[in-house]
C-alpha cells in the first residue's frame, strides 16, 4: 500500500468535512514544531540541550534546558499562521497571546511542551503533549476562564513520543491514528489508522513507590492485582512505568494496559499529580478514541469543569475492562462511607 502521509491524511479528513483548514493548518504546524524538538532531543548532549535550565516554571519544578526549548519552538512556530487565538502551556502561568502583528484564528492549543523531562539526561522517551480547543464566540484576548471548557469539547489532540523512533498519536474524535516520522524524508507517515486498546489486559503501569500513601480502594485494587492466579481475579499482571507519561500511555495505545497515577497523601492538597488541561483531557480523549476508558477513579475525565489552567486530577487509564474494575472499588467505597 502507498504510504500516507500526515499533510495527505489532513486533506483527507477536510474533505470528510471531519476538519477545516484551520484545524488542519494548526496541526501541520504543531507536527513541525515537533520535528525540531525531536531534532534537539536527538543531539542529547552534542547539542549542549541536556541539564537544568537554572529556572522553575508556575508548578515550582525544576525546568531543563529542553524544557525551555521546546516551549519556545512550540510557541514561535505557532505565532504567526493565523490559526490561533491564543496558546497556553505548562511552562508558563498565563495564557500567551498571539502578537498584534499577526492575524488571528478561532482556536486554543495548550501544551505540555516536554513531558517526562526528568527522563531526557538518562537518554529514556520523552514526548509532547496537546490539545486544541474551540475559542468562545466574541472573545479576541482569550484569558485563562477561556480555556477552561470540559475535555468533551476538545477538537483534536495528540502527542508525539520521542523514542527510538519518534510518532505522533493524533485524534480528531473520529478514531485514533499514529504516524512514524521518517527521518530521510522529514515527513510523518501513517502507520497506524484506527488504533483498537484491547478491553482487557495483564498489564499495569504505576509508581509503586506511593503505594503507602494511596486510598484504601486503590490499595485494595492493586494488591488484588499483585496477588496474582493465586488471588481474587485469577491471573498474573505485569507493572511497567517509564515515569513519561507519553511512553507509558504509547505502550497502552500499542498494546494494551492501564495506566494510573491516583491521589495519594502526598498530593491529596493539590488534587493529584497530573495537569488536566494539556494532560489528562488530550490523553483521555485519544484513548477514548481508540476504544479505552478514562476516569479520575470516580468520574469520567472528559466530563470534569476544568477550574484552573494548572489544575491536577488524578489519572485512570487504558483498557477498558480494567479501568472500570478500579473506578468500581473507588466509588463503592465511598458509597460505603456514606
Ligand atoms: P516530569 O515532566 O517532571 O518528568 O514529570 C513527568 C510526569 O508528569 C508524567 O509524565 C509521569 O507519568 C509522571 O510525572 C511521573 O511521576 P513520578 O516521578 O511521580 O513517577
Amino acid at each position: 500500500m502507498k504510504p500516507v502521509s500526515l499533510i495527505q491524511f489532513l486533506i483527507e479528513e477536510r474533505r470528510a468535512g471531519r476538519i477545516n483548514a484551520e484545524l488542519s493548518l494548526l496541526i501541520e504546524v504543531v507536527a513541525r514544531a515537533c520535528k525540531r524538538i525531536a531534532v534537539a532531543t536527538n543531539k542529547g548532549a552534542l547539542g549542549g540541550v541536556l541539564g537544568e535550565a537554572g529556572t522553575g516554571n508556575i508548578q515550582g519544578e525544576a525546568q531543563k534546558k529542553l524544557d525551555v526549548i521546546s516551549n519556545e519552538i512550540l510557541l514561535e512556530a505557532n505565532a504567526w499562521g493565523g490559526h490561533l487565538a491564543a496558546c497556553a502551556s505548562e511552562e508558563m502561568e498565563d495564557p500567551q497571546p498571539i502578537p498584534d502583528m499577526y492575524p488571528k484564528g478561532n482556536h486554543l492549543l495548550m501544551f505540555d511542551p516536554l513531558d517526562g523531562s526528568s527522563n531526557i539526561d538518562v537518554n529514556i522517551s520523552v514526548g509532547t503533549i496537546f490539545s486544541v480547543l474551540r475559542c468562545p464566540d466574541g472573545v479576541v484576548e482569550p484569558r485563562a476562564e477561556h480555556f477552561l471548557q470540559p475535555g468533551t469539547t476538545q477538537l483534536a489532540a495528540g502527542y508525539v513520543v520521542y523514542g527510538p523512533a519518534t510518532v505522533l498519536v493524533l485524534t480528531f474524535g473520529h478514531g485514533t491514528h499514529e504516524f512514524t516520522l521518517d527521518r530521510e524524508v522529514g515527513s510523518f507517515t501513517l502507520s497506524r489508522r484506527d488504533i483498537r486498546i484491547p478491553d482487557e489486559t495483564a498489564e499495569f503501569a504505576i509508581n509503586m513507590s506511593n503505594q503507602r500513601h494511596w486510598e484504601a480502594p486503590m490499595q485494595r485494587y492493586i494488591g488484588e492485582l499483585l496477588a496474582g492466579k493465586e488471588g481474587p481475579r485469577g491471573k498474573d499482571f505485569n507493572m511497567r512505568w517509564v515515569a513519561s507519561m507519553v511512553a507509558d500511555v504509547h505502550r497502552i495505545v500499542t498494546r494494551g494496559g492501564v495506566f494510573y497515577y491516583p491521589l495519594d497523601a502526598k498530593i491529596k492538597d493539590k488534587g493529584g499529580k497530573l495537569r488536566i488541561m494539556y494532560e489528562a483531557n488530550p490523553m483521555a480523549f485519544i484513548i477514548e478514541q481508540a476504544g479505552g476508558a478514562a476516569t479520575t477513579g470516580r468520574q469520567r475525565i472528559l466530563e470534569l469543569q476544568p477550574t484552573g489552567l494548572h489544575q491536577r486530577v488524578p489519572v485512570f487509564l487504558g483498557s477498558k475492562k480494567e479501568i472500570e474494575v478500579a473506578t468500581h472499588y473507588h466509588v463503592e467505597a465511598d458509597g460505603a462511607q456514606g
